[in-house]
């Protein structure tokens, strides 16, 4: 552990000090005095941090080690920020303004610290007051454990999005769950994945603020009552079996330039003390009670599922418990500034629900205004289904979320009457567009008729929301074309596209200092604001002194991440290899196994021919795989048994080494990717719905290989032909070898490669004394049928590798195409995602706020 700890700060350190000797940190320091002038200056910021030091932590200069100097200078910096925060609050209030209300079941936020030092123009200011102190930064930066409440993509990119909306001075509030551990952390024990669990706020967290004055009550379980008004109409009315309490966290989203901090506002579940006698009274609802989930436990693990419906009751009630809290918490504002009128509501608020994971929300809003507020259906109706707008982020079968009906029965009672009343009117639109088909009105129906009656989100979203979108070209072409085409036609315009983005303050400014320096110093710095301005680089592509210094910031960072491997994991690895990096959750469809066989094949090749020619290469992984995906486990275990025998085969591993970096997260990717050479983005075509690791890659100069899927396609379009090697089956082709019956033995028996490798997998080789530990993994692409093609497009992966090869050996080619790469990136920033969503869907006006 401490071997670790030395070798990190030893990294960080380099890039540190680097950007503080060299003269050419000069435009971007101005940049930062300009702003820090307005804020603090160093000798302030030391009194800050000491005073806290003192004050807030009881401890003293002498005496604080690394954690007490994390929390000491997080504390000072939060000044900073709660005094922004107040300012943007009040502009906001005054203005009254419309705001985009990001509901999202999960935030990957990663560390702050850097990241608000960064963009309130702190990080010199605090870098230099610290060192004055005896400290250095990097090594406090260390210490804050990452905010890992998410899963992958979808998680990581609300948290870019509330990034740009701060940035871009949007009034916007991102609305979560307060999860008391995150995503699991991972161990990895002889080659295979230990869950751990994740303690985020053990030692405290100094972002966060409780907000008790804003504790919201929410109902649950119980019985619906049907009574009838003074004129005759049908009233309903909800006696819940428990109410559960959400108390509010706010974490202040700092945008760069520190001129908007907006929050993210996160619920955590508390019992309420509350107890339904009504429901005890009436009888047969003991059972029921005692099945009750306990309220605290609601908010208390994030499901580590992704990309897979696991259908728990527990997950159904985190969905709601947090989209009504939110609900509620944006009606009481709302309430504050117009009463009791609601005919103003969609012109102040407009609800993003990040996939299906808060759609419940829908029926909820519907209640509050029918049921509580007393509106008509149809003026009510009205309202919501101008209020939400949905993102989807899969067309992945499985990952489609449905609810048994019984079960949502259960658990809100009133909120299923609501579905069946909203299906009931849509079945009579869909009556009218296709009269008498049953079958569609069977497709498109809220409620799967399946044996177990199922609720279907997805549909439900698409007829509640005013929009729809997917999140690269490709994936909303086939959301209109293959996953909900009926849906197109009835809602002419209501499916639409926005090709996700990154932050580039995160992905670049602060995770790359030496890359954004060179930046910088070439053409300016303004480029976090304004990426397109990268395409300034271009012109340099070519230019050879260019091209040095491009490379030789990349070879720092290798030197840099080979430091962190050797630390993490005792391997030592070549920094003069190439630096071939696949990062992303594991999961089939995303192929780390072809990247594995492709291994192997190489291994092989190398036996076989002592002299095969191939430039060094170090494979690394990271990877977490859900706990209960037997097969995704697998996968990591082959690739850290293959891992063990090749890095120790010195036959060989002067030319391969494979490295699984343990726990990949947020703060380790920022790490991992300024030293990319290369980016593995390798899904079936059709099935990675965008990915947002492949922007952040090639922003950082490494160059894709990959398929035409997500937004690989789009990276393609920008970088041009000559600057990614594009491998494989297209979507058609995938349908058309599908349609055929595609038949992996025939793979199996007409290449000789595959068979060797997939065979391999069988013997003992890689497993001493444990034939077949393997043995699923060749299966599952043989008799499995391997439901994602690898072995299809295994033959133009390798020969699409071989052309990376020559690429690389020629330096000055593979300068240009980084560079390139980076240069063309300015599409992918989470500021024209943004822009897209307000011009396309939310309709949303920039509120400045001045000091
Ligand atoms: C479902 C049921 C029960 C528990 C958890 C879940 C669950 C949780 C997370 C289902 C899916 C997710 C996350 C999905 C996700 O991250 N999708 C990715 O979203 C990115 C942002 O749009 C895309 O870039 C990726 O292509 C997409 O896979």
């Amino acid at each position: 552990m401490s071997t670790t700890k030395t070798s990190k700060s030893t990294t960080a350190k380099n890039s540190g000090s680097k950007l503080k000797n060299s003269k050419s940190a000069s435009s971007s320091k101005q940049h930062e005095n300009g702003l820090a002038s307005l804020n603090i200056n160093k000798k302030q910021f030391k009194d800050a941090v000491v005073r806290h030091l003192h004050c807030s932590l009881g401890t003293d200069e002498n005496k604080a080690d690394n954690h007490a100097w994390w929390k000491a200078t997080s504390a000072a910096i939060q000044e900073q920020v709660l005094e922004r925060l107040r300012t943007t609050q009040k502009t906001h209030y005054l203005n009254d303004t419309r705001a985009v209300h990001y509901f999202s079941a999960e935030f990957l936020m990663g560390r702050l610290l850097s990241n608000n030092m960064h963009n309130f123009g702190l990080f010199e200011t605090a870098n230099a007051a610290l060192q004055e102190l005896g400290v250095e930064l990097s090594d406090v930066l260390e210490e804050e454990p990452d905010m890992a409440l998410g899963n992958g993509g979808l998680g990581r990119l609300a948290a870019c999005f509330i990034d740009s909306l701060a940035t871009m001075e949007y009034p916007a509030i991102g609305y979560g769950i307060h999860y008391e551990h995150g995503l699991f952390r991972q161990e990895i024990k002889n080659g295979a994945q230990i869950e751990r669990p994740d303690s985020w706020r053990d030692y405290g967290n100094p972002w966060e603020i409780c907000r008790p004055e804003s504790i919201q009550e929410i109902s649950l379980y119980g019985y619906v009552e049907t009574k009838y008004g003074k004129n005759g109409q049908i009233q309903k009315e909800w006696h819940p079996g428990a109410i559960v309490k959400g108390v509010p966290w706010d974490i202040p989203v700092v945008g760069f330039g520190g001129k908007t901090v907006n929050v993210l506002r996160l619920w955590e579940s508390q019992a309420s003390g509350y107890f339904n006698w009504d429901v005890f009274n009436a009888g047969g609802y003991v059972d029921a009670q005692r099945e009750n989930v306990e309220a605290e436990t609601i908010s208390k693990v994030l499901y580590p599922n992704d990309e897979t419906e696991a259908g728990k009751e527990l997950r159904l009630i985190q969905q709601y418990f947090f989209s009504a809290c939110s609900l509620k918490d944006i009606i009481r504002r709302y309430k504050r500034a117009h009463g009791d009128n609601w005919s103003r509501f969609t012109d102040q608020v407009v609800i993003q629900l990040n996939d299906t994971h808060p759609a419940i929300a829908i029926p909820e809003l519907m209640r509050i205004l029918v049921d509580r507020a007393q509106l008509d259906w149809d003026t009510a109706w009205n309202i919501c289904s101008n209020t939400f707008a949905y993102t989807n982020h899969t067309l992945l079968p499985e990952a489609l979320e449905k609810w048994p009906v019984r079960m949502m029965e259960k658990i809100l009672p009133r909120h299923i009457e609501i579905i069946y009343e909203i299906n009931h009117r849509f079945m009579q639109e869909v009556e009218k567009k296709w009269p008498g088909d049953n079958a569609i009105k069977a497709k498109l129906s809220i409620i799967e008729e399946s044996n177990e009656k199922m609720v279907r989100m997805g549909n439900l979203s698409v007829i509640g929301a005013f929009a729809v979108n997917g999140v690269a070209e490709i994936h909303s072409r086939l959301v209109k074309q293959d996953l909900f085409p009926e849906f197109d036609q009835l809602y002419p315009g209501k499916l639409t596209n926005v090709t996700n983005g990154i932050t580039p303050r995160r992905w670049l400014k602060a995770c790359n200092p030496l890359l954004s320096e060179l930046i910088s110093k070439k053409i300016g710095d303004d480029w976090p604001l304004e990426l397109s301005k990268l395409d300034g680089l271009s012109e340099f592509a070519d230019n050879k002194t260019f091209q040095n210094s491009f490379m030789r910031v990349k070879q720092k960072n290798k030197d840099a991440l080979a430091k962190e491997i050797k630390a993490l994991t005792g391997i030592s690895v070549d920094t003069k290899a190439i630096f071939d990096i696949q990062i992303k959750r594991l999961h089939e469809y995303k192929r780390q196994h072809l990247n594995l066989l492709h291994i192997l094949a190489l291994y092989r090749r190398l036996l076989e021919n002592p002299d095969y020619d191939m430039h060094p290469r170090v494979f690394i992984f990271g990877a977490k795989a859900a706990p209960g995906y037997a097969l995704a486990k697998t996968i990591i275990y082959a690739i850290n048994k293959v891992a063990e025998k090749i890095n120790s085969d010195n036959r060989v591993n002067h030319k391969i080494k494979i490295v699984f970096l343990p726990n990949y997260r947020v703060s380790l990717a920022e790490k991992m990717i300024p030293a990319a050479d290369v980016s593995q983005q390798i899904s079936t075509a059709g099935k990675e719905a965008s990915g947002t690791g492949n922007m952040k890659l090639a922003l950082n100069g490494a160059v894709t290989i990959g398929t035409l899927d997500g937004a690989n396609i789009e990276i393609a379009e920008e970088v041009g032909d000559d600057n990614i090697f594009i491998f494989g089956n297209t979507v058609e082709q995938v349908n058309e070898l599908k349609a055929k019956g595609y038949k992996p033995y025939d793979y199996y028996y007409a290449n000789k490669e595959i068979k060797a490798v997939l065979d391999w997998l069988d013997s003992d080789y890689f497993t001493p004394g444990q034939p077949g530990a393997l043995s699923s993994l060749k299966q599952s692409m043989l008799d499995g049928g391997d439901p994602y093609l690898v072995l299809a497009d295994f033959e133009s992966y390798s020969q699409a590798n071989i052309e990376l090869d020559k690429a690389y050996k020629d330096k000055e080619r593979w300068a240009r195409m980084a560079i390139l790469n980076t240069a063309k990136m300015g599409k992918f920033t989470s500021d024209r995602s943004i822009r897209d969503y307000v011009e396309k869907i939310w309709k949303l006006e920039k509120c400045q706020v001045n000091s």
